[in-house]
């Protein structure tokens, strides 16, 4: 499953994951073996490779013939794909989709081959030793199309709030993979609201983007207590009729920021959210659409009305659920915590920005992400990284007009961004990585935003907060790593921030406990980053009730 709905109706499309793949190891002592896996699939769980950092092949045979699309929606952390043994194709980072176009592919049964390579090394700019996993592996959905002369690659349809309704801004990306030109009609349309055909002229071997505002009239808006989704399908026709076709899903809402307030469809919004990893111990980052399903569940128990995708895209998938829920998100590119130095690595801003680009062009129309996030915790104090940051946030400002950007940064009093993005975000940490009472420092970070910085009068979230607790560590001395001690740190965080003058809301540092890589052993117990509302099983801490308690006491606006 690569969406929790149909996105083609026409197009032949063949799902290669939810199904036995061959897996084997490229080098260490298993090297040569063959395990049966099932896609998507992380090797840190079959039984020799809990700690495997190296490559590994994914076979799987197909039917096909023509022009064939291969669509990964993940593989982690860089892929090799080789078709009938010979490279066709490559991707970097775990988080982001990529496709590989074979065409004119001989009629027939042919091998695909992905390399899958979770190894550190200079080349990687991003998957870095951190303080989540790098998993290996084909961790998210794969799947094969066979299309004809043209096809359509994606439909962006941004909606607009116009004085007497909605708007719809349309571009829509039409590949020709013929050595000849072609004249086609599109139609693209959503039922009850709109329908447009255009005549597209394609030159031998073109992409065109067509674009188009349409009133789309008067919608019933997505709220988070009421998600509204429109399904827009886009056709091709030529004069034999129609051939090819694409369906994806929109919601009508707006979100802005008017002074220090963040507004969803007007009304002022308290963000109460949890950051989470896709993180598993049963699946590794392959988390399954019914254990994503279990944590929304988990979040809205809690009172939370929003998720934090720390520190990169997430699966597809979870953001359909998202839309379908009304839970808001705010997505981000991938990083945390690259200091200076790593921010140099010549790799670092084309790999970044490749993040911003992959991730906006898949996302763009889910309403459930209100916020794009870039480069967590990096160096936004120097002005190298200042750049980086500039560029990273024009990029977004190009590929999307419509949603507020934002940084979560960790330089206190010192960040020199603050100017850039719309919304002001800061990771704080008292009663835990210091003992400064909750209710002072929150303040005194505001303050100072308000006073020493150019973020004065902008929207303020703190994007992380928290302590950590192993799970069944039940101690009244209240020392630090008891889950009395989380609850109690929590409780004084939440509270603090809520009742923050001027804030628009939290996330807590985090949903679940989840795996770390193995260089961060030395001041993460278990090898694990435990600050958990719950364990990485999901099993409740002590701070699970303190905090449901508190979330559900604060309403979704201000
Ligand atoms: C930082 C970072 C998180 C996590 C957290 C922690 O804020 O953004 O990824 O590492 O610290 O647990 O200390």
């Amino acid at each position: 499953m690569l969406r929790t709905f149909e996105t083609n109706y026409l197009r032949e499309v063949t799902e290669l994951s939810s199904s036995l793949w061959e897996f084997s190891p490229n080098e260490g002592e298993f090297q040569g073996n063959v395990y049966p896996v099932w896609v998507p699939c992380c090797w840190e769980n079959l039984p020799d490779f809990s700690a495997y950092r190296g490559t590994g092949s994914f076979r799987k045979e197909f039917e096909a013939e023509g022009n064939v699309r291969l669509v990964f929606k993940g593989v982690s952390h860089t892929a090799t794909v080789l078709v009938d043994g010979k490279e066709v194709g490559s991707h970097y980072n775990a988080y982001t989709p990529f496709s590989v176009m074979l065409k004119d592919l001989e009629p027939g049964v042919h091998k695909l081959e992905v390399i899958a390579d979770n190894r550190f090394s200079e080349k990687s700019a991003l998957h870095v030793p951190n303080d989540y996993m790098s998993y290996g592996g084909i961790s998210r959905g794969v799947a094969m199309e066979e299309l004809e002369g043209a096809y359509i690659e994606y439909i962006h349809a941004v909606p607009e709030r116009t004085e007497k309704g909605w708007n719809v801004k349309l571009a829509v990306k039409v590949v020709n993979l013929e050595d000849a030109e072609k004249i086609v009609e599109l139609q693209v349309a959503v039922d009850g609201l709109f329908e447009i055909t255009k005549e597209v002229n394609l030159k031998a071997g073109e992409e065109v983007l067509v674009e188009e505002t349409v009133d789309a009239g008067t919608p019933e808006v997505w709220e988070m207590d009421h998600p509204v989704l429109y399904t827009i399908c886009a056709v091709l026709s030529d004069a034999d009729g129609a051939f090819d076709d694409l369906a994806d899903r929109i919601g009508f809402r707006e979100i802005k920021t008017a002074g220090k307030d963040i507004l969803l469809n007007g009304k002022k919004l308290r963000i109460k959210g949890f950051c989470r990893h896709e993180d598993h111990p049963m699946y590794g980052c392959a988390l399954p659409v019914s254990a994503i399903e279990q944590d929304l569940q988990i979040a809205k128990d809690l009172g939370a009305n929003s998720i934090r995708t720390s520190h990169y895209p997430n699966d597809e998938i979870f953001l359909d659920l998202c839309d379908e829920q009304g839970i808001l998100v705010w997505e981000e590119n991938h990083a945390r915590g690259l200091v200076l130095e790593q921010m140099q690595n010549p790799n670092f801003e084309p790999q970044a920005e490749a993040c911003i680009q992959e991730m906006i062009t898949a996302h763009i129309n889910h309403p459930c992400i209100i916020i794009w996030g870039i480069l967590n915790e990096c160096a936004s104090d120097t002005e190298y990284g200042y750049e980086c940051y500039k560029k990273q946030y024009d990029l977004i400002r190009k590929l999307d007009t419509s949603r507020p950007r934002s940084s979560a940064s960790c330089r206190f009093k010192t960040d020199i961004c603050f100017g850039l993005p719309e919304i002001v975000s800061y990771n704080l940490y008292p009663e835990w990585y210091h003992d400064t009472p909750a209710n002072e420092y929150v303040p005194d970070i505001y303050n100072w935003v308000q006073t020493g910085s150019e973020g004065a009068g902008k929207p303020f979230l703190v994007t992380e907060i928290g302590a950590g607790a192993i799970y069944g560590y039940r101690n009244q001395s209240m020392c630090k790593w008891t889950e009395e001690y989380q609850a109690k740190a929590l409780g004084d965080q939440i509270t603090a921030v809520l009742d923050q003058e001027g804030c628009s809301g939290i996330y807590i540092w985090q949903f679940c406990d989840v795996r770390i890589s193995n260089e961060w052993f030395s001041n993460r117990p278990r090898t694990m980053n435990n600050k958990g509302i719950v364990d990485e099983y999901r099993r409740r801490k002590l701070s699970y009730d303190v905090v449901k308690k508190l979330y559900h006491s604060y309403s979704d606006f201000r």
